[in-house]
């Protein structure tokens, strides 16, 4: 994604401006570390490039930027469950207007503080207060932390994931370690399975790990490098890739997009709504990904 020819709306700091696409307002970051973009529709980050490589975030090019459409690509923020268990898929935080809060900058980098708080809109599709706050580290590393707080007075079960698409130079030459070996099935009506610790894909996959060990690898040698994914306060990690097929079916996906994505989600899964992480009043949670490239 070019962010440097979109047009500046504000001007926050040397490192920060806002910028729009389509009417979408974006978080612009250059900075001498990395330039990463953030949307305020959907907390989404869309880009994230260190300074001297090539992008980690793929993005679709057909992806529908008109304030209502979850993005194609990026870092969806699927939240407050993940999935079809409920709808809209993926829940509502994805197509949600972000506030900005805060943004630091230093040496290292900087850092954007996004927020979405409860309001009529998600009352009525989920009842319950809440506050998030998603915390994205722009450095040598994208650090993405999607914090949740329950500020209701009652006890609430949610689920969530970081739901990254990676970019990569061409899927079937690409190699991903450290999922672990035990997945549930998504193409096969949530089948428990054991597979391979080494994986390189031929078709369409839609697996949630359970047990993914702290560094997930993607071996890409057509860009000749190593993306590392390491994730925190999951239970899972998704790996997702529709594959020709799936790329036809939808209209925001080239149908060779499959080709230089892979997604390598932090998951916090559940099967159902009520079989999530459970916060009483006051209570926290975050749902960490950190993503760089060797
Ligand atoms: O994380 C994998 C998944 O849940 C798949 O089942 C697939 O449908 C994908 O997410 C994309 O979902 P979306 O609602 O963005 O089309």
């Amino acid at each position: 994604m070019d962010l440097q020819s979109l047009p500046t709306l504000t001007y926050l700091s040397d490192n920060v401006t806002i910028v729009e696409k389509e009417g979408v307002k974006i978080v612009r970051v250059i900075h001498d570390k990395a330039t990463a973009g953030i949307t305020l529709h959907g907390g989404h980050v869309i880009s994230f490039t260190p300074k001297g490589q090539d992008e980690l975030i793929w993005m679709s090019d057909t992806a529908i930027f008109d304030g209502k459409t979850a993005l194609r690509g990026g870092i969806p923020v699927c939240w407050p469950w993940f999935g079809r268990i409920a709808a809209p898929a993926h829940g509502f935080a994805r197509t949600s207007e972000w506030a900005l809060i805060e943004h630091r900058e230093n040496d290292q980098g900087v850092i954007i503080v996004l927020g979405l708080n409860h309001s009529p809109q998600t009352l009525a599709i989920w009842p319950f207060q809440f506050q998030t706050r998603l915390y994205v580290e722009i450095g040598d590393k994208l650090k993405v932390t999607l914090e949740t707080t329950n500020t209701d007075e009652k006890a609430w079960t949610f689920s969530a994931a970081l739901h990254s698409y990676l970019k990569v130079g061409n899927i079937t030459q690409t190699t991903t370690t450290g999922m672990g070996v035990e997945y549930i099935d998504s193409l096969q009506d949530a089948k428990m399975c054991q597979g391979g610790s080494t994986l390189i894909l031929t078709d369409t996959i839609d697996r949630v790990y359970t047990a993914p060990e702290a560094q997930i690898q993607v071996q890409d040698p057509v860009l000749n490098r190593t993306l590392v994914v390491e994730n925190s306060g999951h239970n899972s990690a998704v790996l997702w890739n529709p594959w020709a097929q799936g790329a036809q079916s939808m209209a925001d996906m080239p149908d060779d997009g499959y080709q230089t994505m892979l997604c390598v989600e932090s998951t916090l899964h559940a099967p159902c709504l009520s079989a999530g992480k459970t916060l009483q009043p006051g209570g926290s949670h975050q749902l960490v990904t950190t993503v760089f490239s060797n």
